[in-house]
């Protein structure tokens, strides 16, 4: 299967997240995609190739004008407060919550950051917006070969992208990679789409983008949000609303679930993206479901990917991989690779 991979990933280099109270080294790191990447060719495993370029419009269909016109800014904004902050991270301190306006677009930029956020993990660095663009344009160029006739291609994203929502960034995420290539897809002809998330983490982001919409199932396999990040979505009922109530499937899952039980929820996910009637597939393929994970719950070993691969590619649809979260950063490359080898 063709890989998309643009090297300006590496661009995107948080220093510190927030955790616990203190700065701590961000885990979502350039290494990761480096892995997969270097895993990829060592397994021979079809061309990788750049991305081709988009234009805004195709950003538009998911993001915001003005969200997407701050990512844009937020880093030369950021350094004209003061010069000595070239050399330091942008994060977010102070949030719209409950009862404060979030219809205002405020001046001052530390209010912006918290307008567009929802948490204080998501370092904003010098190359975050040409990282991420890069990144949806990986999304956009697989979603592009799998409309065009590929079976399958794989979009080695990086930042991550499903807890982005329209106008917000978290959880590591800037551009939402799965929404942007679901909706390349339907602007290519295709009527019905589903998005399966199989990252540790619940796509937030992902959710939230499709949560009206009858054309676009989403299913997500996730650790309980009574106990895991997120924790504010992704409970089993959370069906979709308006037109799209129907089209969005939670199987949340305790902390501490291995692969036999994480597998009937994949069998579960897949039985009513069939019943959808979907034509084409994005999977959201985070791989911190992985047992050695540093911050994530589930105990899937190595050879389980190889499982998940072959039971995707036995859903029989033209299907577009998109790289998401995985934190053991010495196994990333194995892990992500199994799953697209045995799709292969
Ligand atoms: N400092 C993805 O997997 N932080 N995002 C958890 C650890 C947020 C994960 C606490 C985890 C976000 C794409
Ligand atoms: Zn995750």
């Amino acid at each position: 299967m063709k890989t998309f991979y643009n090297h300006l990933h590496a661009q995107h280099q948080g220093q510190y997240e927030m955790f616990r109270g203190a700065l701590v080294p961000c885990h979502e790191v350039p290494a990761r995609a480096d892995h997969v990447l270097a895993e990829l060719q060592r397994r021979k495993l079809g061309e990788v190739l750049a991305p081709t370029a988009f234009d805004a419009s195709a950003l538009e269909r998911v993001h915001s004008a003005r969200y997407l016109h701050f990512l844009e800014h937020a880093w030369s904004e950021w350094v004209a407060l003061d010069p000595a902050n070239a050399t330091r991270d942008a994060l977010p301190s102070v949030w719209p919550t409950r009862t404060l306006r979030s219809d205002v677009l405020p001046d001052n930029f530390a209010a912006r950051m918290g307008l567009f956020s929802y948490d204080a993990g998501t370092p904003l660095t010098g190359g975050t917006w040409v990282a991420a663009r890069a990144g949806a344009e990986c999304a956009l160029s697989a979603a592009q070969a799998v409309a065009q006739g590929e079976q399958a291609a794989f979009a080695l994203s990086r930042p991550p992208g499903h807890h982005a929502g329209m106008d917000f960034f978290g959880g590591y995420c800037f551009l939402n990679n799965a929404a942007l290539a679901a909706e390349q897809l339907r602007a290519s002809g295709l009527e019905r789409v589903a998005v399966l998330d199989v990252d540790y983490h619940h796509g937030n982001g992902t959710q939230a983008i499709f949560y009206e919409r009858p054309d676009v199932f989403f299913a997500s396999i996730h650790g309980d949000p009574r106990t895991e990040y997120p924790f504010f979505l992704g409970y089993a009922d959370e069906k979709g609303a308006g037109a799209g109530e129907g089209s969005n499937l939670n199987l949340p899952l305790p902390r501490g679930t291995g692969f036999a039980e994480w597998f009937v929820a994949l069998e579960t996910a897949l039985a009513d993206i069939q019943k959808f009637g979907a034509q084409a597939l994005v999977v959201s393929l985070g791989v911190d479901t992985f047992a050695g994970d540093p911050i994530s719950g589930f105990k899937l070993q190595s050879d389980d990917y190889l499982r998940v691969g072959e039971r995707l590619r036995r859903a029989g649809l033209p299907t577009v991989l998109v790289f998401e979260g995985g934190y053991a950063v010495a196994e990333v490359g194995i892990n992500a690779v199994n799953v697209v080898q045995a799709f292969a």
